[in-house]
């Protein structure tokens, strides 16, 4: 087991459409773990590959059940490992709703900001054995789903938003690094 680096915007490979996993061996299940182990670390409720620089259509998530309204999305304590899942080449099959939530991201951490989304999908994948899954999701973890294939596509949330509202938290984003940078 070990802790990857998280990618950060605005990082280049983030833009990268990551490949299809050909065999689902130990190898891959190992970066698994790898990456399970950075999630929590970061306190995330989802990393994609992507985010810790490879090339791969892999996610994880561990979305909690239940969270207090501000809560930061982490699955802590008891709800840890609950709803864990990795999903290795995961496609939307089936689309509908609509819905809105402030997302933040690993790798723009400390912003936030409201995204329009899909409220309900249909995923297929491979789990950790290789076999064929279909998970529906609603409520956050269908949110978190479409967040995740959206990084393995090389697209962040920043994407995501109008035009105006991405330049301006791009903007805002640069300044944070700017001054960080003055330290
Ligand atoms: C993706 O995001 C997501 O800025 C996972 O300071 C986002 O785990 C799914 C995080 C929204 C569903 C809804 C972000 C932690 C974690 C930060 C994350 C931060 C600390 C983000
Ligand atoms: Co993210």
């Amino acid at each position: 087991m070990a802790l990857l680096e998280i990618l950060k915007y605005p990082d280049p490979f983030l833009k990268t459409k990551a490949k299809p996993v050909t065999a689902v061996d130990d190898k891959i299940r190992s970066f698994i773990a790898d990456m399970v182990e950075t999630m929590y670390h970061a306190r995330g409720i989802g990393l994609a590959a992507t985010q810790v620089g490879v090339d791969k259509r892999v996610v994880v998530l561990d979305v909690p059940d239940y969270r207090e309204e501000g809560e930061k999305p982490a699955a802590e304590g008891k709800d840890r490992g609950k709803n864990l899942i990795a999903l290795i080449n995961p496609e939307i099959i089936y689309a509908s709703g609509s819905t809105t939530y402030e997302e933040g991201c690993l790798s723009v951490p400390g912003f936030t900001a409201d995204v329009d989304r899909y409220s309900d999908v249909t995923v297929r994948a491979l789990d950790r054995d290789g076999k064929n899954i279909e998970i529906k999701a609603d409520g956050l973890f269908a949110i978190a789903v479409q967040h995740e294939i959206d990084h393995i596509n090389g697209m962040l949330f920043i994407d995501r938003l109008s035009r105006l509202k991405r330049e301006m938290l791009k903007r805002k984003i640069k300044k944070t690094l700017e001054s960080e940078r003055a330290l």
